[in-house]
């Protein structure tokens, strides 16, 4: 089905408008066949938390905006999941910041980096990452292949949909890391310095809000927000809103 044949009034209209975007993803060769599993389970977590940004999130996304402000060079990561989902939002997020954005992917093959720069250049965007030629030590996958202007020399890193094994390496690197991901159980979750539980497409356009918010904010009041953020209340209480409706069915 086109985009544009989609019943605009289903009830799960906006739910069908991105697995159409990500099943294009795929036959564009953009997102990988993984993704869209990986997309299944976001969508399980989002349904739990009731399709809308909580709490949580939105105290997340403010430190984040405050952080990657307060960032001497911020770089936004992309995967074929945000190139399919929000290609248009991430580059507005990084052009309120004034910072790059760079491919990083998980699985292969070698070509889809430069599919999804090619992509983004037809947005007006120049990506870094579809030539790598820097490695990020203490990792064996594709992740380690960074470009040298921008991960590798990166200090804050926006890392949506990730898996943990990254968000170790950036930390062990010395860099500050980002996450977006609807599982608050996650090992990326939990290992990031700061976690935004949300879905990626509301999560990045919420953060650009905050930052244009944040222009004329002192730096002092920024360091204030960034450090008077508590990641690990934030994850309690995103696993507190889904414990008792997990709990509550009687025998395992
Ligand atoms: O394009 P690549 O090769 O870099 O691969 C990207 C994926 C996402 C396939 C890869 O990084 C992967 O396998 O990730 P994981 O380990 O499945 O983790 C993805 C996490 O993102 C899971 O915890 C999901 O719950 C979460 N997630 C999925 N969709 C969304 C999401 N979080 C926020 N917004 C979403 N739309």
């Amino acid at each position: 089905m086109k985009t544009e044949n989609l019943p605009k009034n289903h009830p799960r209209y906006r739910s069908l408008l991105e697995r159409h975007r990500l099943e294009e993803g795929v036959r564009k060769g953009l997102t990988s066949l993984q993704g869209l599993l990986a997309h299944g389970r976001g969508e399980a977590f989002d349904y739990l938390f009731g399709e809308r940004t909580r709490s949580w999130a939105r105290k997340a996304e403010r430190a984040a905006a405050a952080e990657l402000l307060l960032a001497r060079h911020p770089v936004l990561s992309v995967n074929g999941n945000t190139a399919a989902l929000c290609p248009l939002e991430m580059i507005a997020l990084a052009r309120a910041l004034g910072c790059r954005l760079e491919v990083n992917l998980f699985y292969g093959p070698a070509g889809r980096r430069k599919k999804i720069a090619a992509h983004f250049k037809e947005l007006g965007e120049e990506l870094l990452g579809a030539k790598p030629d820097a490695v990020l030590k203490g990792l064996k996958s594709n992740r380690a292949r960074v470009d040298r202007r921008g991960i590798f020399k990166a200090d804050v890193v926006l890392v949506p949909l990730e898996d943990g094994d990254r968000t170790e390496a950036l930390r062990k690197a010395g860099k500050k890391v980002i996450a977006i991901d609807l599982n608050p159980l996650s090992r990326t979750a939990r290992k990031a310095d700061l976690t935004v539980v949300d879905h990626v497409a509301r999560a990045v356009p919420a953060i650009t809000r905050e930052v244009k918010r944040f222009k004329l904010t002192p730096t002092a009041k920024l360091r204030k927000i960034a450090l008077a953020f508590d990641n690990r209340a934030g994850l309690r209480q995103a696993i507190g809103f889904l414990s008792p409706k997990t709990k509550g069915g009687g025998k395992a």
